[in-house]
């Protein structure tokens, strides 16, 4: 917690004397390749070289393996004396270290090159350095072919449109909608925009087409803007896992059990979706490969029994954290929100505030259909997020704007792709600007 602002202070040169960046002595064991002790010259090395590193965590790993081949005794002392250095407890950096080393063995991963993105990945969790690394070029980079190719397009065709025309007239309104159409925003929401835009441009005092960018940018920033929520919870807090049926609720499951046990906290999964047996067996093995507790009842149980037994078990084990995963039938049938409905209740009855969130987990190359399911959930169950999964898939990627333009509710993380750490926060007002060009033109082919 806090280590971002911690860390900027501590890197800024000015952070007063050398020690600060001292860490502990540390007399691992392990550590017996290194016959040096606490005064090892390396650590004096290691210390300015990080100092001289731009404040970045993917630099300062790059110090870190630096001449470092394989995973082993050395690279461990290295990565403790990093947690050191930025003043992070030394037990976490044991743990951290000794999890990871787990996951080397379990995997068969010997090479740095083998591991380091992981490395990079969990780092970032555990010492909260995420916001650190630059998200966005990151999440181009991981969209789909298709998604970075549409962006190219629709920033060319807004600068052409720029370039041929003095002023925003009705022509330039026009062409403009049949851009973001193109972009699969929708037509409502399309029409939603545009009018918002004319209106801004005119509280704006922008006349001329050149000035658009700029109102495009400022109602983006407005529409986007993140929204003060309280996220302090009275322990254990309790996740609800909703939405229609392969959308990914149960892979996001995991890949938020992962990121929250990478932030050390002790997470408890529940199988709420007894519909399917399978369902079941794949959210255990989940929760095996990740290390979370789990629960589960037989086969065609009830799904509000599963919350209730769920709910004690989490609170007698202490757990921080219980995500409970739904079945996903058809969004048509009443009685999916029926059942979900219970399932709320019966959370709340047991542990009030209960569920703390609702996520309601939407497929991004279902285009327009994302819309309709999220208007259902909202309105039979209450959703309070959404997860957007499978942005990796897809070549438009408008339907982030169209769902935010739709409804007031804030899209917490998309899903990039099948793996575990494919599951990133996400940042909608960078992503609408990119995406529709509303940023100064970058050095694009
Ligand atoms: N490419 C990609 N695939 C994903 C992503 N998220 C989930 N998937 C895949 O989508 C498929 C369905 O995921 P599940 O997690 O089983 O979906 P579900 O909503 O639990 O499905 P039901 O339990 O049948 O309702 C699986 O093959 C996942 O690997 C993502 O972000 N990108
Ligand atoms: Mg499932």
């Amino acid at each position: 917690m806090g280590f971002f602002s911690k860390v900027k202070t501590l890197w800024k040169g000015d952070a007063g004397p050398q020690t600060d960046a001292q860490p502990v002595a540390d007399g691992d064991t392990r550590a017996s390749s290194t016959p040096t002790d606490e005064s090892a010259p390396w650590r004096d090395a290691l210390t300015l070289e990080l100092r001289q590193a731009e404040p970045r965590l993917s630099q300062w790993l790059e110090v870190i393996v630096s001449g470092i081949d394989v995973a082993g005794p050395e690279l461990w002392q290295r990565l403790i004396f990093l947690f050191t250095a930025l003043q992070a407890p030394e037990d976490e950096a044991r743990k951290f270290v000794a999890a990871f080393e787990s996951w080397l063995d379990q995997m068969g991963y010997l090479r740095v090159s083998e591991f380091k993105s992981e490395l990079q990945y969990r780092l970032a969790l555990a010492l909260d350095l995420e916001d650190e690394e630059d998200e966005r070029d990151r999440l181009f980079l991981k969209l789909s072919e298709g998604v970075a190719k549409t962006k190219q397009q629709i920033t060319r065709r807004i600068d052409s449109l720029i370039s041929a025309h003095g002023e925003l007239d009705d022509d330039f309104w026009d062409q403009l909608e049949e851009i973001f159409i193109m972009a699969d925003i929708g037509y409502e929401s399309t029409m939603d925009l545009v009018t918002r835009l004319k209106d801004r441009a005119r509280a704006m005092s922008v006349n001329e087409a050149a000035g658009f960018r700029e109102v495009l940018a400022a109602e983006l920033d407005v529409l986007f803007a993140p929204k003060k929520r309280i996220v302090a919870v009275n322990p254990p807090e309790v996740v609800m896992m909703i939405g229609v049926n392969g959308v990914g609720k149960t892979t996001t499951i995991a890949k938020l059990a992962y990121r929250a046990q990478m932030q050390g906290k002790k997470v408890l999964i529940a199988a709420g979706d007894t519909f399917r047996a399978a369902a079941s067996e794949q959210l255990q093995i989940w929760a095996k490969r990740v290390g979370a507790g789990f629960f589960a009842k037989t086969e065609g149980a009830d799904p509000a029994a599963v919350a209730y037994e769920a709910m004690d078990m989490a609170v007698s084990g202490g757990y921080d954290l219980l995500l409970l995963d739904t079945a996903g039938r058809l969004h048509t049938k009443t009685n999916l929100m029926e059942e979900l409905l219970k399932i709320r209740r019966v959370l709340g009855k047991k542990h009030e505030g209960a569920p703390h969130r609702s996520i309601l987990v939407i497929d991004a190359t279902t285009g327009q259909n994302a819309l309709s399911q999220t208007k259902l959930f909202n309105e039979g169950v209450g959703v309070d997020e959404i997860v957007l999964t499978k942005l990796d898939g897809t070549a438009k990627g408008g339907v982030v704007v169209a769902v935010t333009l739709g409804f007031d509710l804030p899209i917490t993380f998309v899903g990039l792709g099948e793996g575990m750490e494919d599951l990133r926060p996400f940042n909608g007002r960078d992503f609408a600007r990119a995406l529709l060009g509303a940023e100064n033109e970058e050095q694009e082919p």
